[in-house]
């Protein structure tokens, strides 16, 4: 299989996140890349190339122009306030206030964010949009034909909505990689989120929109990140009435009960019949996640790539969680290499 990667992900590494009411370490950091390409390159998956440079072009199709605006100036704007730190927001237009755009950059920052563990840094938009042309790459080469690509990706997508970052999260790149498959002539496109969080922003951008159906594996809501998203009764709105299938399960879940609900989200995407397939791949679902709690295990992640890879679709995979950095390159590939091997 081949895999689309940019060395510019480097330039997004955040200092540190918001957990349990203290600054900790950020756990979405550069070497989770370096770990998945040092196991592609052991067991030979196949070539690593750059992206196309694909521009904005693909990212404005899915995003604001004022929220695309804001991210590309707002830690410049922070850093003239409060010096090279990272930005963060602290004050959100929540139930009671105005929902309208401030004009200081705080005030901003609480406008377009969804949460507080998600830093703005330097490096930031640099980052973010070379992982959006990495996802809108491999769109293209499965529009020209190719059966399967990975968008081997970070800061990840699918939290970000077309206006909102959140979950680490600033450019949505399964949605941008989605809407260029529709607009390369896929009639029908599915996005399948089986990373350990819901996919709030992928859902939320197609949610009323009959050509692409999102298909969600994730911990359940109610008491997981995303928290405010992703229950079963969410099942899309006026075009998208019927597109949009979550399957929340319990903390604790193992392959005993992730392996049949699996095989619901892929009858769901037989039935669609898409033209291509789009995989919000996350590792985050492995037993050794330090901030996750499901329980599969190395073997379950080729299991995964042998049930999505015998849909017989052209597949996109598309990188998002994945915490566990020593175990992570392992296990993406298991879940790659049983992909492709079960497509043939
Ligand atoms: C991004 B992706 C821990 C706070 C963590 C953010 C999780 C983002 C996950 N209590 N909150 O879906 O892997
Ligand atoms: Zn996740």
């Amino acid at each position: 299989m081949i895999t689309i990667y940019s060395d510019d992900h480097r330039a997004h590494h955040a200092a540190r996140e918001m957990q349990g009411g203290v600054a900790v370490p950020a756990v979405e950091k550069p070497a989770r890349l370096d770990s998945i390409l040092a196991r592609i390159g052991e067991v030979g998956l196949g070539p690593v190339r750059p992206p196309d440079g694909l521009g904005l072009d693909p990212v404005r199709r899915v995003h604001t122009a004022p929220y695309l605006a804001f991210l590309e100036q707002g830690h410049t704007l922070w850093s003239e306030q409060f010096g090279d730190i990272d930005a963060a927001p602290f004050s959100w237009p929540a139930r009671g206030l105005r929902g309208i755009e401030p004009k200081s950059i705080e005030g901003r920052l609480g406008y377009y964010a969804g949460d507080v563990s998600t830093p703005i840094t330097g490096g930031t938009w640099r980052a973010a949009t070379a992982a959006a042309d990495v996802a809108a790459t491999g769109a293209c080469l499965i529009a020209d034909g190719a059966r399967s690509a990975f968008a081997l990706c970070r800061p990840p997508g699918h939290h970000a909505s077309a206006d909102v970052f959140n979950g680490y999260c600033y450019l949505n790149n399964a949605a941008i990689a989605a809407q260029v498959l529709c607009d390369r002539g896929a009639g029908r496109v599915a996005v399948l989120d089986i990373d350990y969080h819901h996919g709030n922003g992928t859902q939320d951008i197609f949610y009323r929109r009959g050509d692409v159906l999102f298909v969600s594996l994730h911990a359940d809501p109610a008491v997981e990140y995303p928290f405010f998203l992703g229950h079963a009764d969410e099942v899309g709105e006026g075009a998208g009435a019927g597109a949009t299938l979550n399957l929340p399960m319990p903390l604790g879940t193992g392959y005993a009960v992730y392996g049949p609900a699996l095989d619901r989200g892929l009858d769901a995407i037989d039935r669609f019949a898409p033209d291509a397939m789009v995989v919000s791949f996350g590792a985050d679902t492995y037993d050794g996640d330090p901030i996750s709690a499901f329980r599969l295990t190395g073997d379950d992640f080729s299991r995964l790539g042998q049930r999505i890879g015998r849909i017989a679709r052209p597949v996109l995979v598309v990188m998002e969680g994945g915490y566990a950095v020593d175990a992570l390159g392992r296990n993406t590939v298991n879940f790659l290499a049983a992909l492709e091997g079960a497509q043939t």
